[in-house]
């Protein structure tokens, strides 16, 4: 068989993933408190067309034809996140049961489909009433993390045997803390409050997996990071120092305290007056060992030296070629080249691709057909690139799109679709595009045109 041909185990996990806020609607429904995306949706001029997560895409009344799709999707795993605000509406003390409850009726649902649930525990939406007391930035928040844990993997543990602490922690902590362009929308401009809102979110998932592992037994337990390929624009010796620090930044900086026990050396150093306050004992805390280790790619990033902010001195150069609705170019090889390299240089017990999906302008035809030839491409050669990957020894064990459906992509609020099923936003008409059609072939086995 040749290397590019498409060519997994038998056992290997294929599924689509979503997150709570992004697709639920119903935040004042049954007990649900706001959580600081309600808040920062609301306010003018943070979400493209003033669009909020209100109703999204109805999973919360939906999610029985959601499970039905999937079953024709032939997925065998669905990774969903559980919104704290549901559990807890102000973050701690009374649960509110009937937020428990249309999790556990989920989770029965997916297991009578034959589809394995993947929990993500924290996917943004914290509750609005712990972010008015610091959010992040508070390290009270690591036991209020711990307790919603716990409450949950209670609750989930005898059924849920994958569980997700947190998704994209470099995401929600620089974006939301310094550049102001996520919730909570602090825009200081200044590292600082990122990396001591990462270093609680990582004391908060250390302890929370031997939380996680006592209450569901069997558990393994993971965290999602969204990871790049990172290549320097030249060859010159200062362009391959930018790119090195930012790797340092975005994937380093995430991945060395998990499976190192420390900080990169060379980022410390960079950061040093903005570094975190860090008590006696975290770094052992947040190495706690995982079985497996969660990977969002989209794209890969290019850099260049440039005097800038915060001393990394360095620029991100778009790049000619194919680029996704995001902007993001396209490069399957960059996902090769980042799950062959993590496997090599950490000791994960397993890699998922726990998101990897295109946003493309989908038009609905005449006859109610979506033909999003693009996104079948850019999947096609993901799955490509996964392939060879796991021929060279990347231990990876499945793979999620992003996303099951169309949905509310953050501050791009619903212009940009990321689904294999399109959302009729008026209606709630679900439609497979062409690409769940493609993604149920693969996660059937069939082989695909091209092999
Ligand atoms: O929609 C997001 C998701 O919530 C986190 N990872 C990236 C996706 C696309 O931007």
């Amino acid at each position: 068989m040749e290397r590019n041909q498409l060519q997994f185990p038998q056992d290997f996990i294929w599924g689509t993933a979503t997150a709570s806020y992004q697709i639920e609607g119903a935040v004042s429904e049954d007990g649900r408190g706001p959580s600081i995306w309600d808040t920062f949706s609301q306010t003018p001029g943070k979400v493209k067309n003033g669009d909020t997560g209100a109703v999204a895409a109805d999973h919360y009344h939906r999610w029985r034809d959601d499970i039905q799709l999937m079953k024709r999707l032939n997925a065998s795993a669905y990774r969903f996140s559980i919104a704290w605000p549901r559990i807890f509406p102000t973050g701690r003390g009374q649960v509110n049961q009937p937020g428990l409850d249309f999790y556990s009726r989920l989770v029965d649902g997916l297991l009578e489909a034959g589809i394995t649930p993947f929990v993500t525990l924290y996917h943004w939406d914290l509750p609005q009433a712990l972010e008015d007391e610091g959010g992040w930035l508070r390290r009270g928040i690591v036991d209020d993390y711990v307790a919603y844990v716990d409450t949950v993997s209670r609750a989930l543990g005898d059924r849920v045997k994958y569980w997700i602490t947190f998704n994209e922690p470099w995401v929600f902590t620089w974006l939301g803390y310094v550049f102001g362009i996520h919730a909570p929308g602090h825009a200081t401009g200044l590292p600082t409050r990122a990396l001591q809102a990462t270093h609680h979110c990582y004391v908060a998932h250390g302890r929370a997996v031997p939380v996680i592992r006592a209450n569901a037994p069997g558990a393994e337990v993971g965290i999602t990071l969204n990871l790049s390929h990172i290549d320097p624009a030249s060859n010159r010796p200062e362009d391959i120092a930018a790119a090195r620090r930012y790797d340092g930044h975005l994937n380093r900086w995430y991945l060395d305290p998990l499976f190192r026990g420390a900080y990169p050396e060379d980022m410390v150093e960079h950061y040093r007056e903005f570094l975190p306050e860090i008590e006696p004992g975290d770094m052992e805390t947040i190495a706690a060992a995982i079985d497996f280790l969660g990977v969002n790619y989209y794209s890969r990033t290019v850099v260049a030296d440039e005097p800038d902010q915060f001393g990394l001195k360095l620029k991100t150069v778009p790049q000619e070629g194919e680029h996704t609705a995001m902007g993001w170019e396209v490069y399957p090889e960059g996902l090769y080249r980042l799950l062959v390299r993590l496997g090599r240089e950490y000791p994960v017990r397993a890699l998922y691709v726990t998101e990897n999906g295109a946003a493309y302008d989908d038009v609905v035809t005449p006859e109610g057909h979506v033909h999003d030839e693009q996104r079948v491409s850019y999947l096609h050669r993901h799955f490509a690139a996964a392939s060879r990957a796991i021929a060279d020894g990347a231990p990876l064990k499945g793979y999620f799109v992003w996303s099951l459906m169309d949905n509310f992509e953050w501050a791009e609020g619903y212009d940009k679709r990321f689904g294999i099923i399109y959302i009729d936003y008026q209606t709630q008409e679900r439609i497979i595009k062409d690409s769940g059609y493609y993604f149920a072939q693969i996660a059937a086995g069939v082989p695909s045109p091209g092999d």
